[in-house]
């Protein structure tokens, strides 16, 4: 069903679809399939049964929401964002805005370890919080990368999640809170439209809904907020890889008027100085290869010289 959507701009129109929700204690071989489709389709899907223990879950939104209801003065301690720490309304550095306050991370310990000492009054918990949490998801981001390549059926089965294992693994991790926009009667906009450049992006939410994805141009699929399911989406880089087979969907994050929002995402990403090229098994004859081979390193140097909504895959295409 199409509707044309009240909010935030009068020109576009809401999509209601249902997204793949895959239940991960189903048998390898039926997940592997369902998100192979999924990862060509929408370039988004739900998964349940997904095996992050909920007690890591729980801790890290605790922490966050003890972290977002500080005084803006406490918070600011820990920033600016340039790029890791606190940030508030201003997103990357070319002037990005958004009604959304944040904390990066990197993934490493040490650098988390660190970081908290801003953060908290108590900042081994909150930095134990954070590992624990970052590396459950990244189990679970493996585990996704290695059942994607068995349904490729690319031989290598661990071409694409020893990428987010090497410990020169440049993933990021991100708690969003979207404060309430009660002045507003419609929503705004939290975190504007863009794509992930890395590799697979596993978001997590409370109750509260904002999340969209935008299929085509204008159109935006709301996604149902489900606290006890991931929502786990292709990034650039695994569509360079997979030769432009999966997709890297554009999606935006709306505030609630009544509620706030809070979510956290660990995007996971390949070391920087790993080629970012086709596999083999992806080009064919028919399926020529669409992006020229490219360094994390230099495709993240563009992503940060270009406003949040720009396109970036789209300046290595081949043709
Ligand atoms: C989008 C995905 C991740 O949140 C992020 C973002 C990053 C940032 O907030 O610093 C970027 C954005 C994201 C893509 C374009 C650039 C960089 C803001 C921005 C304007 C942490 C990431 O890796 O890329």
């Amino acid at each position: 069903m199409v509707v044309a959507s009240p909010n935030p701009n009068g020109n576009e129109k809401i999509q209601l679809v249902d997204l793949p929700v895959i239940d991960l204690s189903l048998p390898r071989s039926v997940v592997s399939k369902l998100i192979v489709k999924a990862c060509e389709g929408y370039g988004f899907f739900m998964v349940i049964n997904h095996g992050v223990p909920k007690e890591a879950i729980s801790r890290m939104e605790e922490e966050s929401l003890t972290f977002f209801s500080k005084t803006a003065s406490e918070k600011q301690r820990a920033g600016p964002a340039n790029p890791f720490g606190y940030g508030s309304k201003n997103i990357g550095h070319n002037g990005d805005m958004g009604e959304v306050e944040y904390l990066l991370f990197n993934t490493d310990k040490a650098s988390i370890a660190q970081r908290c000492k801003t953060i908290s009054d108590d900042p081994t918990k909150f930095s134990s919080a954070v590992s624990d949490y970052i590396e459950a998801v990244r189990e679970l981001a493996c585990e996704l990368l290695e059942v994607i390549a068995e349904g490729l059926w690319v031989p290598d089965t661990s071409v694409f999640s020893r990428l987010i294992t090497d410990v020169e693994s440049d993933s990021v991790f991100r708690l969003n809170y979207y404060p309430p926009t009660s002045s507003s009667p419609t929503s705004k906009i939290g975190f504007g439209e863009h794509t992930d450049p890395q590799i697979l992006t596993l978001l997590r939410s409370n109750d509260v809904g904002g999340l969209q994805i935008s299929p085509q141009d204008g159109v935006w699929v709301p996604v149902t907020s489900d606290p006890a399911a991931f929502c786990v989406n292709v990034g650039d880089a695994l569509q360079a890889m997979t030769n432009g087979r999966f997709v890297s969907v554009r999606h935006r994050a709306l505030t609630n008027s009544f509620k706030s929002r809070m979510s956290m995402a660990l995007f996971s990403g390949p070391p920087l100085n790993a080629t970012m090229k086709a596999l083999p098994e992806m080009v064919t004859p028919e399926n020529p290869l669409v992006y020229k081979p490219f360094t994390w390193a230099e495709y993240k140097k563009k992503t940060c010289s270009l406003r949040l909504g720009d396109s970036r895959l789209n300046l290595f295409r081949t043709s």
